[in-house]
């Protein structure tokens, strides 16, 4: 059995793999760990590198809803499944503005705008600059979800400012195919790069609940640990069931094994904002309260997310009252260069 408290020097425990990598092998033993020892030491690595008190508050705006070419089996977004979700075109910069201005003012420090597109247009650039630009003004930190980037593409997101890009690698690499088929696992990765390249802080996280198994969710997490430097933002987000979509009818999942996957992914990430992303309507408080525990500090505030519920500022409040939690300061907020 791991010896949690032996095997790994205390300074290994803080940074990771000596070298900064990851075996399945290892993650493997660190996620199958008694509960209570996996969060001891999930809670140790999170208070070594953060305020534990402290969570991360992003508000999301759909700045392009619907009618997406992709066929991502979890999408409400998606046009190849159907949802029943209105399409819309790409929305003007004044109004994300105005919008990003109403997030700020409401508690939120960085503003994530997503479209529902496999790649951003040419004709389209100007427009998405223009609201980097926009928002950026306002004092937030921006973040952006469009799909696929070139790497030119990333050059000129990264000039107009852009803070992060958030573009999810979802599963395990051999769960991938099961879960979309209009682009690949490698398609992913590359755009990830092209990110990193360019100088944008990286987003990049997955859902679970898509009927993966538990050794999809620590190899893609490994994946994420092991790329030459881990995401700055890491989202888990918890399937939520989009009625017409492919994966509609999965069952939930176990609230032990999410809080289990978010332990997983402070231990292995120790530097990068761990946020409990899509689905914490559907969570109690008390399996919130565990994530925290787990090492999550960071979430999506407001009432929607990009075209479902989130918990609304009144839950969120009452909820950050009762664990004395505090929303983190924006100067707080830029992580030291992850590993
Ligand atoms: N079109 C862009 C893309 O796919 O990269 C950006 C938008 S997409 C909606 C952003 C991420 O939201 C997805 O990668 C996925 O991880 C997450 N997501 C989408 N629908 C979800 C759902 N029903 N439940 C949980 N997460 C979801
Ligand atoms: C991420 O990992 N989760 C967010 C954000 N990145 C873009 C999106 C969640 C979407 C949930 C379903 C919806 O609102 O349509
Ligand atoms: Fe399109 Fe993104 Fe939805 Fe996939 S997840 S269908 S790429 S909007």
């Amino acid at each position: 059995m791991l010896d949690v408290h032996a095997s790994r020097t205390a300074s290994s425990l803080q940074t990771g793999a000596a070298a900064g990598r990851w075996t399945i092998g290892d993650a493997r033993k660190i996620y199958n760990l008694p509960f209570n020892d996996l969060l001891f030491r999930a809670q140790s690595v999170h208070r070594a590198h953060f305020d534990p008190n402290a969570i991360q508050m992003s508000r999301l705006l759909s700045i392009k809803t619907g009618g997406c070419a992709e066929d991502c089996g979890y999408c409400s977004q998606s046009a190849h499944y159907p949802t029943g979700l209105k399409a819309s075109k790409l929305m003007e910069v004044e109004r994300v503005v105005a919008e990003a201005q109403k997030a700020k003012d409401g508690g939120a420090t960085r503003y994530c705008m997503g479209a529902a597109w496999r790649s951003p247009k040419e004709r389209d650039m100007e427009t998405i600059v223009a609201m980097v630009e926009g928002v950026k003004a306002l004092g937030m930190e921006t973040c952006m979800t469009l799909g696929m980037l070139t790497p030119t593409q990333s050059e000129r997101l990264a000039n107009a400012g852009l803070d992060y890009y958030n573009h999810n690698i979802d599963t395990s690499e051999r769960f991938y195919s099961e879960v979309i088929t209009t682009r690949t696992f490698a398609d992913r990765l590359e755009t990830l790069a092209n990110v990193r390249e360019a100088g944008i802080k990286v987003c990049a996280g997955g859902i679970l609940g898509m009927g993966e198994a538990i050794d999809d969710r620590i190899s893609m997490l490994v994946t994420l640990a092991n790329l030459p430097a881990a995401p700055e933002s890491v989202p888990i987000n918890m399937l939520i069931p989009i009625p017409g979509s492919k994966l509609a009818d999965q069952p939930p999942v176990d609230p032990i094994d999410f809080v289990r996957t978010i332990a997983l992914a402070r231990i292995l990430m120790p530097q990068s904002h761990v946020r409990l992303s899509a689905g914490r309507t559907e969570m109690s408080d008390e399996m919130q309260a565990f994530c925290f525990f787990a090492g999550a500090n960071s979430i999506f505030v407001g009432e929607m997310l990009l075209t479902a519920d989130n918990p609304g500022e009144d839950h969120d409040s009452a909820l950050f009252r009762r664990l004395g939690l505090k929303p983190m300061a924006l100067q707080a907020v830029q992580p030291e260069p992850a590993e």
